[in-house]
C-alpha cells in the first residue's frame, strides 16, 4: 500500500486488521508533528498554552517544536531513537514531545516522581540514546540523577537539562540551524507511555502517530471540547489521562488552551482555575478527595469549571455525588487505560449513569469482550474480565514477547484484568481485578467481596486488602483502613466479628490489619497496593521482634 505523506510516498505494508482500521477512517495518514502543523495553520494566534513562567500562541509552539527538532538533530539523535523525557507539567514538555514526533525519535514517558530504579528498569526495557530532565523539581535534583543513571547505561549519549544555567541546557538545542527534517511514517511508533499497574513493574507501551491521533480526536469529540475549552493539566502530562484522554492534545486539537499545573494539588490549581478561567480538568479518585476537603475552607472562585472528568480508578458512588454540589460542575467518569480502550460517561448521559458507572466504549470500532476464567463469555449483565482490541488499542507490549503471550488472546484481545459488568443500557462497571484476589491456602478471596462490607463498618472510612506473600498460607490478606473517628480505632477482632456477623467464612475475614492515616499514592495518584504489601511486611516483621 502506498501512503502519500508531505508529497512523498512511503511504502508501508500495513497488514490485517492495521490495514482495515485505516481503510474505514479510524488511522489516518498523518503523524503528530503534523497535526501540530494544521493547528498552527488553523489557530495562529490563539493561545495554545500556559504555564507558570510562559504564555505560547499555536504559531510559537509549531515554531519552538520545529527549532527543537533541528536542535534534537544537532545533538545526534535519529529516528527510531529513544529519548526518557522525565519532566513537570510545563511548556517544554509539549515542545520536547512534538520535536521528538518530528524527526521519529521516540520520547519515553518516565513520571517526575520516578526515581533512579525506576528509570534504570526503563533504560533496561528500551536503550535510550539520551535522558531529558528539568534542573530542579520541586527540591529534587535531576540533574544529579541523570548524571548516575548516564554512567550506569552506555546507550545513553545525552542528557538534555530543561534549565538555564546547566551545561546540558535544552535551551542551547533552540539556536542550531535549519537541516532537512526526516520523513516519518505515521503508522509507527510515536511514543512509549508507561503501563499503570499498581503492582509489578510498569511495561512500555508502543503508540503510534495514527492510533495516538485517534485517541484524542475521538475523545474530544466525545467530551464535547471546543475552541473554549480551557483544560488545567492537573495530573502529570506523562500519563495517558491528561496527555490525550482528550487532555492536552484533544484541547489542542480543537483549538482551545492549556494550563499546565505544575503540582495537583489545590493550592496552585484552584489558583490557575481563578486565573485562566479554566473549564475542564482530569483528576483520579484520591486528588478529587483532596479538592473536595479543600473546598471546605478555600473560596477561590472556581466558577469557570464546568467539567470534571474522574477516572483512573473506581469512583465511590457517594464522592461522584459531591461533584456538582461542591464544585459546582459536572462529573464525567473515564475508565480508560494506557493500552487504549477508553470509556467515557457521556455528557448527554442520565444522571444516575454518570454516579454509578464507568461510561462506553469512546468507538463503535472497540469490541469488548467480558470473560470467566476459563476464557467463555459470561452470560449479560454478569462479572467477567475485560478482554478488548480496536483500532487504538496496542497489539503487544514494547520488547516483551514472553508476557505479550499471556496478555493477549491468540486473536488480539488485551486481556486488561478488570472485572468489569455490562449493564441493560450498555455502559461498563468495574467491580475489581482479576488479580485482587487473595489465593489463601488455596481458598480464593475475592477483593471486591469484602472491601464493600468493610467500607459498611462504622469505624473504618474507607478499606484497602491486599494479599502478603505468607510462609504457611502462601498469601493472607492484609486490610489497611483509614478510620471513620481517630479516638475510637477498630481491632483486628472487631472486624472478624463484624463479618462473621454478616456470615462471611473465616478464610475470608482478614489475617492482619493495619491503621493508617493516609494513602501511599503511585505517580498519577492512584492507592499503590504495592507500597501497602511493603507497609504491611514490615509491620508484620517488627511486631514478630518485639
Ligand atoms: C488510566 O490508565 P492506566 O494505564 O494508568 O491504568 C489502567 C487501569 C485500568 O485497567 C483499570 O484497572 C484502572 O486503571 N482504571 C479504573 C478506571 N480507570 C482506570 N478502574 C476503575 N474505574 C475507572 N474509571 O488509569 C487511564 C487512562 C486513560 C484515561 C483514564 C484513566
Amino acid at each position: 500500500m502506498n501512503i502519500e505523506n508531505g508529497g512523498e510516498t512511503l511504502q508501508w505494508p500495513l497488514a490485517g486488521r492495521q490495514k482495515a482500521y485505516f481503510e474505514a477512517g479510524y488511522l489516518r495518514p498523518k503523524t503528530l508533528g503534523d497535526w501540530l502543523t494544521t493547528w498552527s495553520e488553523q489557530f495562529e494566534n490563539r493561545t495554545a498554552i500556559v504555564d507558570k513562567t510562559e504564555r505560547y500562541t499555536f504559531s510559537r509552539l509549531d515554531e519552538q517544536a520545529t527549532q527543537l527538532a533541528f536542535g534534537f538533530l544537532n545533538a545526534g539523535l535519529k529516528p527510531g531513537d529513544k529519548v526518557i523525557v522525565q519532566l513537570p507539567n510545563c511548556i517544554c514538555f509539549v515542545t520536547a514531545l512534538f520535536a521528538m514526533f518530528r524527526i521519529g525519535v521516540i520520547p519515553v514517558l518516565a513520571m517526575p516522581t520516578q526515581r533512579e530504579n525506576d528509570i534504570a528498569a526503563l533504560c533496561e526495557q528500551c536503550n535510550p540514546s539520551a535522558y531529558l530532565v528539568p534542573e530542579k523539581f520541586l527540591g529534587f535534583n535531576y540533574v544529579a540523577m541523570a548524571e548516575k543513571i548516564k554512567s550506569a547505561f552506555s546507550s545513553i549519549k545525552t542528557l538534555f537539562v530543561d534549565g538555564v544555567s546547566e551545561k546540558h541546557s535544552a535551551l542551547s538545542l533552540l539556536n542550531c540551524s535549519p537541516t532537512a527534517l526526516p520523513n516519518i511514517n505515521p503508522f509507527e511508533l510515536a511514543l512509549l507511555l508507561l503501563s499503570g499497574g499498581t503492582t509489578g513493574t510498569p511495561k512500555l507501551i508502543p503508540r503510534t502517530h495514527s492510533d495516538y491521533a485517534f485517541n484524542f480526536i475521538e475523545s474530544s469529540k466525545v467530551c464535547e471540547f471546543s475552541s473554549s475549552t480551557v483544560y488545567l493539566a492537573a495530573l502529570p502530562a506523562a500519563h495517558n489521562f491528561p496527555l490525550g484522554c482528550p487532555g492536552i492534545f484533544g484541547t489542542l486539537h480543537v483549538g482551545g488552551k492549556v494550563v499546565m499545573s505544575r503540582t495537583p494539588g489545590s493550592d496552585e490549581a484552584f489558583t490557575l482555575i481563578e486565573q485562566e478561567k479554566v473549564t475542564t480538568t482530569a483528576l483520579v479518585p484520591p486528588l478529587l478527595k483532596l479538592w473536595l476537603s479543600s473546598r471546605e475552607w478555600d473560596k477561590t472562585n472556581i466558577d469557570t469549571l464546568s467539567l470534571v472528568q474522574v477516572g483512573g480508578a473506581k469512583l465511590d458512588v457517594e464522592t461522584a455525588k459531591r461533584v456538582a454540589p461542591e464544585l459546582g460542575s459536572e462529573l464525567q467518569q473515564v475508565f480508560g487505560m494506557a493500552e487504549g480502550l477508553l470509556c467515557y460517561t457521556r455528557r448527554s448521559d442520565p444522571l444516575d449513569t454518570v454516579l454509578k458507572t464507568q461510561g462506553c466504549p469512546m468507538s463503535c470500532a472497540d469490541e469488548i469482550k467480558l470473560v470467566d476464567g476459563d476464557g467463555l463469555q459470561v452470560a449479560d449483565g454478569e462479572a467477567g474480565e475485560l478482554l478488548t482490541r480496536g483500532p487504538y488499542t496496542i497489539r503487544g507490549y514494547f520488547n516483551a514477547d514472553s508476557h505479550n503471550a499471556i496478555a493477549f488472546t491468540h486473536d488480539g484481545f488485551y486481556k486488561s484484568g478488570d472485572i468489569v459488568r455490562k449493564t441493560p443500557e450498555g455502559n461498563y462497571v468495574v467491580e475489581g481485578r482479576v488479580k485482587e484476589q487473595i489465593n489463601r491456602a488455596g481458598e480464593k478471596i475475592a477483593v471486591s467481596e469484602i472491601e464493600p462490607l468493610l467500607n459498611l463498618f462504622e469505624p473504618i472510612k474507607e478499606s484497602v486488602i491486599v494479599a502478603i506473600p505468607d510462609d504457611q498460607l502462601g498469601e493472607r490478606s492484609c486490610v489497611f483502613v483509614t478510620s471513620a473517628n481517630n479516638e475510637v480505632l477498630p481491632t483486628l477482632n472487631d472486624l472478624r466479628t463484624y463479618l462473621r456477623g454478616l456470615g462471611v467464612p473465616r478464610y475470608k475475614q482478614p489475617d492482619q490489619l493495619e491503621i493508617t492515616t493516609h494513602w501511599p499514592l503511585t505517580s498519577v495518584g492512584k492507592i499503590d497496593k504495592k507500597a501497602l504489601v511493603a507497609i504491611a511486611q514490615s509491620n508484620m516483621l517488627k511486631s514478630q521482634k518485639s
